[in-house]
């Protein structure tokens, strides 16, 4: 499915039908508070949304396949390039503002045409907009050559996808910078997968090691559908549509309130789940494969995956006639066996098997981004890692092939996501009390799968809900969760949130 990002033409084309009143006055609020800033109309607005993910947990930046679907919350950048003051030779200027201006004060710069500067040891609100732009930039000169020179632009951005909460408010602002810089520059007809895989190498370069799962599906989701990524041997994304049951099935999006900040927490949280996994990688590699086996080099944040040890064992053993399913399982079989030992590894283990020195293993796979750890677990990633992606063919087997008559066919849905929340919680360790908790009501009051959406360690969560029992759980949580916490009312307000399946990224001219 590839095709170049769609030009809206009203807000019918991106919105869903009950989010389109409020819409509508967000959109010409900040058409208005753009005029005032700078004192003209802009030319057109980027939009890319937030996203949550139905199933598939810290397993895309192990290259497996994952299913998100996009949010109405997005990232709007409203941008004019006219009238723009003059700036020194051999630079163009970024003015750039936000409608929440105390939160997230507006900036200036003077960019020279070659070389966006980006300081990710500092968290500064616009490093995100400054990413896409430094992607964006790379392949215009790729496309037009090493003597194009960028427009200046002028920016209000207006996002409404929660920061730190699991609903990937940073996919959401890269993808619609990159997306507003290649329009700023005369692209119209942007390629939603070069889009996307510009957002993935971009955000790393603010200093999270992520995987492609929320770029695809803020620029790839289609209105009423979830999205299938898969990663390899290319990015694709692909629409699902889930079945008319009865009763009918509601999404709920639910926050716990529990910030996780992975430029805080990276090195001990995200960041080590990805130097774990990719450690895990070569171990196995090292044991199972035979001796000087590479793996290849893919596009994991570290250059290996598991779903690289994956495909290299079965093309080098007699097994490669399993099926997908079957070959997980004895993935998860193996790891248990080599990777036997519970309380992680040592560098000075890890890197003995690898027969490597631990200044290599280090230079290799820690030195990208700091992480702190003694000992790296690697059997409980690996074995998350094989189960959540069998899971994720379980679900979609479901959804494509499942009979959504049968009475336990809701349950079924509800019970592998439980059992994503389960490993999430006890083996990967992403979890927290809170989530739990949320999970835990929601299931005593009719939810037929609970578990944590995103990052996790706080954020986030998403319940699989009939129609008929959502009052109820909504009371449950309040009763059981929210009234002992002191919220605004805003946060109460966004505290649960039915979710429709929304649209990706678009653009919208005004002229
Ligand atoms: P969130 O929850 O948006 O921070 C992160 C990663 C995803 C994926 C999930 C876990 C980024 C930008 N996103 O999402 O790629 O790995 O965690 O499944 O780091
Ligand atoms: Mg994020």
């Amino acid at each position: 499915m590839a095709g170049s990002v769609p030009v809206a033409r009203s807000l019918e084309d991106i919105y869903t039908a009950d989010a389109l009143s409020s819409q509508t006055k967000r959109w010409s609020s900040l058409v208005s508070k753009f005029e005032l800033v700078y004192g003209q109309a802009p030319e057109f607005v980027a939009r890319s949304p937030g996203r949550v993910n139905i199933i598939g947990e810290h397993i895309d930046y192990s290259l497996y396949s994952v299913l998100p679907m996009a949010i109405t919350a997005d990232a709007l950048l409203a941008v004019s390039t006219e009238n723009i003051s003059q700036t020194q030779a051999g630079t163009f200027k970024i003015k750039i503002a936000n409608v929440q201006d105390q939160r997230f004060p507006s900036h200036e710069f003077d960019v020279p045409y070659d070389a966006v500067d980006i300081d990710a040891t500092v968290h500064e609100w616009t490093n995100y907009f400054k990413s896409g732009l430094r992607g964006a930039l790379e392949l215009l000169r790729k496309k037009r050559g090493d003597d194009f020179t960028p427009k200046s632009m002028q920016i209000l951005m207006d996002g409404t996808v929660p920061a730190g909460g699991g609903l990937s408010s940073s996919a959401a602002f890269v993808s619609a910078s990159a997306l507003a810089v290649m329009a700023a520059n005369g692209e119209q007809a942007v390629d939603k997968t070069e889009l996307t895989e510009l957002a993935i190498v971009s955000e790393r370069a603010v200093g999270v090691n992520s995987g492609g799962m929320d770029q695809s599906a803020s620029v790839f989701s289609e209105r009423g559908s979830a999205l299938f990524v898969s990663f390899t041997p290319s990015l694709k994304a692909r629409p699902v549509q889930f079945p008319k049951t009865n009763p009918e099935l509601t999404f709920l999006i639910v926050q716990s309130f529990v910030t996780a900040d992975k430029h805080v927490t990276g090195p001990i949280h995200y960041n080590l789940r990805v130097v774990e996994c990719s450690l895990a990688a070569a171990y196995l590699n090292a044991v199972l494969n035979p001796p000087t086996t590479r793996l290849p080099a893919d596009a994991a944040p570290l250059g290996i995956s598991l779903h690289g040890f994956h495909e290299t064992y079965f093309a080098l053993s007699d097994k490669s006639n399993l099926s997908q399913e079957q070959q997980l399982e004895e993935l998860i079989r193996l790891t248990a066996k080599t990777l036997s030992n519970e309380n992680g590894y040592t560098r000075e283990e890890i890197a003995a098997v690898l027969n490597v020195s631990v200044d290599q293993l280090n230079d290799q796979f820690t030195s990208r981004f700091p992480v702190r750890a003694e000992r790296f677990k690697l059997r409980q990633r690996a074995l998350h890692v094989f189960s959540e992606a069998l899971r994720v063919l379980k679900f979609m087997e479901l959804l494509e092939h499942g009979d959504s008559t049968s009475e336990d066919y809701n349950a079924k849905l509800g019970g592998l996501l439980n059992a994503t929340q389960d490993s999430c919680r006890d083996v990967y360790e992403c979890s927290c009390d809170e989530i739990d908790r949320l999970c835990s009501i929601a299931r005593n009051a009719g939810s037929y799968g609970s578990r944590l959406t995103g990052a996790g360690w706080g954020g986030c969560s998403v319940h699989l809900v009939p129609a008929n029992k959502v009052q109820a759980v909504r009371e449950a949580w309040e009763r059981e969760y929210y009234s002992k916490m002191d919220l605004t009312e805003e946060q109460k307000e966004a505290a649960v949130v039915v979710s429709r399946p929304g649209s990706g990224s678009a653009l919208y001219l005004h002229t």
